[in-house]
């Protein structure tokens, strides 16, 4: 081949299932480009990857790591991201940016429904992928291979273009045959593999492999389909150049196999990164980056301990230089990132990756040009599906709690957290249990704070079923100088559910003065926020019909007081119930899965479907749509994801509030009474 003009920094992004080995690659990409002089490991907690505190003490990436390097002659940044299905979000924000994604995929074939979520999203996305099928020097994976092939094809919409063909010993695979060049090559391990014979049981399979691999790229070229009718051979460059335009197109997914751990491989993969991966300038035409001179896209946040917040950046045009205005803040230092590593430079060039210093004002997801931010498209976080919530150990930590909160949802926006209005306690957001006890050490880890974290309360609400009619309350005191006295008659009465607390009068003859009605109602307000049951009474009418006043002892704080009273009276005889939450859920699963879905939901208290589709643009897959009551919903996710090997989701929305009696109602109550009692 011609060797190619070295183009702009490309960045590629590492994704995949839970511990496919995505670390372990960014380990062996970074020691084949020679970026690090010993190759470190996961498993001796030494890798360039999961640096961070909490990735390193559990074993798993729990936030991007990114690594620059050079790879003959021309700059890499690869962006290697969580697998966990709990900490997505910083690999789909980084696939916002990437040039290209290697999905990395465990070698399994029942573990290719796992791969299925990240390929819907980069095929919805377009977004360029070739698959890596990693750990293939386990025993036995040669055996293993056609069965995964066609497993892994089920849950792309894509094709899947073998561009390599296993050499195997047994059920082990030895080696490859690139099906471009047609040459064989042996593994050695931790070894670049050597060119060998091609063995001659191999041969006829290769000629197959490699003619299915053309007849996938002559599906989009007519040149090379009538090449293939003609028994022509296409020319090595014409098949070099389909695949590099059908990769950049996200029409085809090249499969490529090898072993991080044994540095199986990685120069192919590396290579074919090199000679197909689209750049700087494909990418940024493909997301309709904004025709701008010098334009860059913050991707990450990041507060860093001593050195504040840093935005991590793609710069899809022009220079960045220390010092200058981009968007509403001036760079204060321009890094170029290695793991934990950072190194200052001067200025930054188009397709970089680059942490830029002290952009206080600026968001993840924003665009920036110089001195102004650019509209730019980008994706909603992911809505959270868990919480706990959230108390500090020292009470005086409250404020700080606060300002570390905001920090840890800067870096993950998948993390949200809010002070609830009904139930007043801090609830931490979250994609399910492992994300937010992580969320709770990274609090601790950087910013000192020690939280405790219980289920998050329910915000239950109540309400009367009866109207109680003429309620009388009367407040009278007498202490020397002034009296104090309201005289109130009443009616309290339900209304439709939703339409809240209203107040009106049918005073006549004013046995009430006019400006005592907004003392009633005002009153009568006071006591929503806790009815009988201990809980805030809403869709009440309450009409004030009769009463008397004095004319001196008569106040504002009379008639509240009044009306407090005929409320506190009158309400216990209005049948109160409570009220829950009830939400709208939409499950997301993979077709097997959707009578399991249903069945979950039904076996939840109050669960009810409301029907079932196939997913739009998710072939497949199905949403199941239902009614849960919220409180049924706090562990759903831990449930959905263990029946679907952890492929399920669901969003979900507030819908109505339901009557809750019986034995829960029951319950809920005297767990309230007895919370209230403590406090008091
Ligand atoms: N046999 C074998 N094991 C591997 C290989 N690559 C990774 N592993 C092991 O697989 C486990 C997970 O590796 P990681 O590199 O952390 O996987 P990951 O995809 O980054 O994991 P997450 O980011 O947490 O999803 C570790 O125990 C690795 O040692 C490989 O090529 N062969
Ligand atoms: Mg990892």
């Amino acid at each position: 081949m011609p060797t190619k003009s070295p183009s702009s920094p490309r960045v590629a992004a590492l994704v995949g299932p839970y511990l496919a080995g995505k670390t372990s690659l960014l380990e062996a990409l970074l020691h084949h480009a020679g970026a690090t002089a010993r190759k470190g490991s996961v498993k001796t907690r030494d890798s360039v990857g999961d640096a961070c505190m909490e990735a390193r003490a559990r074993g798993m990436s729990t936030e991007l790591s990114i690594a620059s390097c050079e790879y003959l002659g021309e700059s890499w940044t690869f962006v290697d991201c969580p697998g966990s299905v709990e900490f997505q979000q910083d690999g789909l924000n980084a696939l916002q940016v990437a040039d290209i994604a290697v999905v990395v995929v465990d070698p399994e074939p029942a573990k290719a429904l796992c791969a299925a979520p990240i390929l819907k999203l980069l095929d919805e996305r377009k977004v360029p992928h070739v698959l890596f099928i990693n750990k293939c020097d386990q025993q036995g994976v040669g055996g293993k291979i056609n069965e995964l092939l066609s497993a892994l094809q089920s849950v792309s919409d894509r094709p899947l273009v073998l561009r390599e063909l296993p050499i195997k010993e047994g059920a082990n695979i030895t080696g490859f045959v690139d099906l471009v060049s047609e040459r064989a090559w042996g593994y050695k391990p931790h070894e670049d593999a050597q060119l060998a014979k091609m063995p001659d049981g191999v041969l006829p399979q290769e000629g197959d492999a490699r003619r299915e691999m053309l007849e996938h790229l002559a599906d989009f070229d007519d040149h090379l389909m009538e090449e293939l009718l003609e028994d022509i051979a296409p020319a090595t460059e014409e098949v070099y150049a389909n695949l590099t335009r059908d990769l950049a197109g996200d029409l085809i997914v090249p499969v490529l196999f090898g072993s991080a751990e044994e540095d199986h491989g990685i120069r192919r993969l590396f290579k074919m990164l090199r000679h197909e991966a689209p750049g700087v300038a494909e990418t940024a035409a493909r997301l309709g980056v904004a025709d701008e001179p010098v334009i860059v896209q913050v991707f990450k946040s990041v507060h860093a301990q001593h050195i504040g917040k840093q935005s991590i950046a793609r710069i899809w045009r022009g220079e960045v230089q220390d010092g200058q205005f981009l968007g509403p803040n001036r760079v204060s230092g321009v890094q170029r990132l290695f793991g934990a590593q950072q190194k200052k430079q001067a200025k930054g060039g188009a397709g970089e990756v680059v942490a830029l210093g002290r952009m206080d004002d600026v968001q993840t997801g924003q665009a920036l040009a110089p001195g102004r931010l650019v509209p730019h498209p980008w994706p909603a976080p992911m809505q959270p599906c868990f919480s706990f919530a959230v108390k500090t150990f020292k009470q005086g930590d409250d404020v700080k709690l606060g300002t570390s909160l905001l920090k840890i949802s800067e870096e993950d926006p998948s993390l949200r957290y809010e002070q609830s209005a009904e139930t007043h306690e801090m609830v931490l957001w979250g994609q399910g249990e492992i994300h937010l006890r992580n969320a709770i050490e990274r609090l601790k880890n950087r910013f000192g704070v020690e939280v405790k974290a219980d289920r998050a309360q329910i915000p239950y609400k109540e309400t009367l079923r009866k109207p109680v009619m003429n309620q009388h309350g009367r407040y009278k005191h007498q202490t020397g100088g002034h009296g104090a006295f309201g005289d109130v008659y009443i009616d309290i009465k339900p209304v439709a559910r939703g339409q809240g607390y209203s107040f009106s009068e049918t005073v006549v003859g004013g046995a009430v003065p006019r400006q005592f009605f907004s003392s009633v109602d005002n009153g009568a307000r006071e006591f929503l926020k806790q009815g009988p049951l201990g809980f805030e009474l809403v869709d009440i009418a309450v009409t004030l019909t009769n009463g008397s006043y004095h004319a001196v002892d008569s106040s504002d704080m009379a008639f509240k007081a009044a009306t407090r009273i005929a409320m506190t009276e009158g309400t216990p005889l209005g049948a109160p119930v409570l009220l829950e939450p009830v939400v709208t859920v939409e499950v997301s699963v993979p077709s097997d899965y959707t009578a399991r879905a249903q069945r979950m939901v039904t076996g939840r208290r109050g669960g009810q479907i409301q029907g079932y589709d196939a997913k739009a643009g998710w072939n497949g897959w199905d949403v199941v749509n239902a009614l849960v009551p919220l409180a049924e919903i706090a562990d759903l996710i831990l449930e959905l994801r263990s029946l679907t090997m952890g492929v399920g989701s669901f969003t979900w929305a507030f819908s109505h509030l339901a009557e809750l009696d019986g034995r829960e109602g029951e319950q809920v109550v005297k767990a309230r009474k007895a919370a209230l009692g403590a406090a008091s």
